[in-house]
């Protein structure tokens, strides 16, 4: 705890002199774009119900859990109520849409800025994690070819509570025996910035969460997170 916000793109809290041991990065929107079969899944099961979806009904969807998306996704559905066979039926169609669409990714599909990010963190001896509400995790990283590549993945079938509770993350540092206030978070999302605080680690925000000045530093491209890395340990 303690990491107050400042605003500002790339900007780095004030008198920061502590060191860090571990980056944890959120996957869906940090590591790679899934983000965006995200939405194009949850839309085509909305246009089926005749449900209004939008890119801001998609951006709380971020760092959200399945189940807690389709509450979501349905806040503006007109009809019956449906029963919770039928939502679980919902969830299972949006999820093997979108795991057709993760099926094409390759290693090709990962932003060669952010393994050159990852490699110079690693290369200065910070401990590596995933800590992500995804079910899919495993699969994301194995197809962007990431699936040995991290020290420790905490993932959405670890944890009972999903962001803002700060459960993906505390679990990310107890496996990789660091102590969560001596980790730094990145995400895209204001729900995993707020569970990143809540775990007391520091925050920085890219993308959606960037774009709303949320967190204790705000990132427009993850290269600059070497910058801000250096500037903590300075
Ligand atoms: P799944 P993250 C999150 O991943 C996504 O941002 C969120 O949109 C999704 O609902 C959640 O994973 C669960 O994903 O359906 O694959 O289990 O951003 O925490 O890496
Ligand atoms: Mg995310």
């Amino acid at each position: 705890m303690g990491h107050p916000a400042v605003s500002g793109q790339g900007a780095v809290r004030q008198g920061a002199s502590r060191a860090y041991d571990a980056v944890v990065f959120d996957l869906d929107g940090v590591i790679c774009h899934t983000d965006v079969y995200h939405y194009r899944s949850w839309k085509s099961v909305a246009d089926e119900l005749r449900i209004p979806f939008d890119e801001t009904v998609n951006n709380r969807l971020r760092g959200v859990s399945r189940m807690e998306s389709l509450d979501i996704v349905l806040e503006r559905y007109v009809g019956e109520p449906l029963s919770h066979e039928r939502k679980s039926e919902l969830a299972a169609t949006k999820n093997d849409r979108y795991r057709v669409m993760l099926g094409d990714m390759t290693p090709a599909d990962l932003d060669p800025a952010v393994r050159t990010t990852l490699d110079e963190l690693r290369s200065r001896g910070l401990k590596l994690a995933i800590g992500s509400s995804s079910r899919n995790a495993a699969f994301i990283l194995e197809r962007l070819g990431l699936g040995d590549y991290f020290d420790a993945v905490a993932d959405g079938n670890h944890i009972s509570r999903s962001k803002p509770d700060p459960e993906v993350f505390l679990l990310a540092a107890e496996y990789l025996g660091v102590d969560p206030s001596r980790c730094v978070v990145v995400e895209d999302a204001e729900a995993g910035i707020e569970a990143g605080s809540a775990a007391g680690m520091y925050t920085v925000a890219i993308g959606d969460a960037a774009e709303k000045g949320v967190g204790d530093a705000q990132l427009r491209t993850i290269a600059e997170l070497t910058d801000v890395m250096a500037r903590l340990e300075s």
